[in-house]
């Protein structure tokens, strides 16, 4: 076990973003721009306190080119920082939330499992000409915090060494199984092992629902499903969930061998990406039924790269993950690892997500935290007893807009779960014998209980970055000058900056998004995404509520048309951006 000792510099731009580190592959690929990050990692790790020398360090990745090369990589740095064992996914392959459902599983003693980097750029498009992207997870299976992100950064601006065991061999990922490594003088005695974390998480999967009552409703004459895994990493986690243990056909898959580029395609599911799903399903890019519904499958869903997002639809119906979240929270108790703490007590939403979740959270005496973007925020929430003035956790549902939904069972958004979630709510809604209650009643009769929220979002992509900054700064300027202004039709309650106080630690996160508060409750709200590998991404959410007793079926696009004007006149954003059209609404 020969460390040797290897020069650098830092690199400029290692600010992990709302997700990790994302940057073009080119960039991770040259010189030792990984190994400073990860060394910076375990620096920041060292003066945590993380016990790197007796517990394991777990690293997988979605797949994307350049994963096995990395894990190498990381591998044997891990080794030269003291780390005892590591643990490889089986072929690099581990979705987000398995890795966390990994963390958490653990072990006694030793085999704990302190942290996990995951190689991911989520949903962005894979390749040598794509982006590549590096995650740190800690050991509660979260993304890591803000002050750790903020170490690991301040570490990568002043680093001048690496450690590495740059002689080891590389391990094998396709075989399961441990290799030991001792030194020559015996000094020291490491190991690498590669798991299975597919097994991992079915088996998690398996102790959260009752797949029994699952698989009575998959198996009716009148009921089938699609799954779309996009070529992401998601694939053998279905089939061995849907095939294997539900028993289902394999043609319920599409998609569903992981591929290093995607595919070629964004792994991004939703209406303008997951277009072999939508075609299936009978939805246009709008969410509208297209065609005939003879022979659409009654669910339809789809995952990203990583596997943490998901997208649900019915039958010609496109749910909006907003109200995906609300009728979740509205139906848990259907759900056995709810039911069985007797119910779920809280409820969590990032900031742009719409309002659908917090009229439930009222009916239900739920509690109700609106966070800033990114799950980070909510892992403090799960991981806290006092918050809830009790002796144990909380059960906890959580999402966002951006077709991520999750519980306290991991600590990340989980798409199969998702999907799991809502074919359990579909199960018990039909009795055996019934007409099929569809995921479309599901939602009408939501709408027809709370009301509905009107949402979208308008993502406009490879802005560039000074103009984009332009543009927050002159509307953060003008929030005072903005409140009770009335624009196309819309008066402005409150305009601002939304800030995060964390309930639990008590840390402040400031800068998180525009909001323009409308006096009947509507909302425009812009943000600058924090995932972008490179230029700029702003984003544009415009939502709108309307009352039971208002028009539930309305085409979106129709009813938030004059807050989009609202939103462009607030903005100047086509003054600013000289963007004409958004790349992306969903
Ligand atoms: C986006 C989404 C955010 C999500 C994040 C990571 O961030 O808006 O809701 O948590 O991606 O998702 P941003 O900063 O670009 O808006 V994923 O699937 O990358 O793990
Ligand atoms: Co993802």
């Amino acid at each position: 076990l020969k460390v040797s000792t290897l020069k650098t510099a830092p690199i400029d731009g290692q600010k992990p973003g709302t997700s990790g580190l994302r940057k073009k592959t080119a960039v991770f690929t040259e010189g030792k721009y990984l190994h400073n990050f990860v060394q910076a990692t375990f620096d920041a790790l060292r003066s945590t306190g993380a016990d790197l020398e007796c517990q394991t360090l777990l690293i997988g990745g979605d797949g994307r080119y350049y994963n096995d090369v990395a894990i190498n990589i990381i591998t044997k740095i891990a080794l030269a920082n003291g780390v005892r064992r590591v643990w490889v996914a089986k072929d690099g392959l581990a979705s987000t939330p398995a890795v966390s459902a990994l963390i958490r599983e653990g072990g006694p003693q030793w085999k704990k499992v302190f942290g996990a980097f995951i190689l991911t750029a989520s949903h962005n498009p894979g390749g040598p000409n794509e982006d590549f992207g590096i995650k740190y997870n800690c050991e509660n299976g979260g993304p890591a915090p803000e002050k750790l992100t903020n170490a690991i950064y301040k570490n990568t601006t002043t680093i001048t060494s690496i450690k590495m065991c740059a002689e080891c061999p590389d391990v094998d990922p396709s075989v399961l199984g441990e290799t030991v490594i001792e030194a020559r003088d015996g000094s020291r005695r490491v190991s690498v092992e590669v798991v299975d974390g597919v097994a991992a998480h079915v088996d998690l999967l398996r102790t959260v629902f009752d797949l029994g009552a699952i698989k009575a409703l998959l198996d009716r004459p009148d009921f089938s499903i699609c799954f779309d895994a996009m070529h992401g990493v998601t694939g053998p986690y279905a089939k061995a969930l849907f095939c294997d243990v539900l028993g289902q056909p394999a043609s319920c898959l599409i998609n569903a061998v992981p591929k290093d580029d995607f595919g070629g395609h964004h792994a991004d599911p939703n209406l303008t990406y997951a277009v072999d799903l939508t075609k299936k399903m009978g939805v246009d890019r709008l969410g509208q039924p297209v065609g005939s519904s003879q022979g659409v499958p009654s669910l339809g869903a789809a995952s990203d790269g990583d596997g943490d997002r998901n997208m649900i639809l019915g039958t010609q119906f496109f749910v909006t993950p907003s109200d995906s979240l609300a009728i979740l929270a509205a139906h848990a108790d259907c759900i056995p690892f709810f039911a069985a703490q007797g119910g779920i007590k809280a409820v969590a939403r990032s900031m742009p997500t719409s309002g659908a979740v917090d009229r439930v959270a009222q009916a239900k005496n739920l509690a109700l935290f609106e966070t800033p973007t990114g799950w980070k925020f909510f892992g403090n929430l799960m991981d806290s007893k006092a918050l809830f003035g009790g002796t144990d956790y909380t059960p906890f549902l959580c999402g966002e807009e951006s077709f991520g939904t999750g519980s306290d069972h991991v600590r990340e958004k989980d798409g199969l779960w998702a999907v799991l979630a809502w074919l359990q709510i579909l199960a018990a809604h039909n009795a055996p014998g019934k007409p099929l209650v569809t995921v479309e009643s599901i939602v009408k009769d939501h709408w027809a209980t709370y009301g509905r929220n009107y949402y979208c979002r308008y993502d406009y992509e490879g802005v560039d970055k000074p103009k984009a900054q332009a543009m927050f700064a002159a509307m953060t300027s003008a929030t005072s000058s903005n409140t009770g202004r009335v624009v196309q039709g819309s008066k402005i309650a409150t305009a601002d900056v939304f800030e995060y106080l964390d309930p639990v630690d008590g840390s402040i996160s400031k800068n998180q998004g525009i909001r323009f508060l409308m006096e009947d409750g509507s909302r425009v709200i812009f943000r600058l995404s924090g995932t972008a590998g490179s230029g700029a991404t702003v984003r544009m959410y415009i939502e709108k509520y309307v009352p039971p007793t208002g028009a539930l079926h309305e085409v979106c696009a129709n009813v938030v048309g004059d807050l989009v004007k609202a939103a462009l006149e607030l903005s100047s954003l086509v003054k600013f951006t000289g963007m004409e059209s958004p790349t992306v609404i969903t």
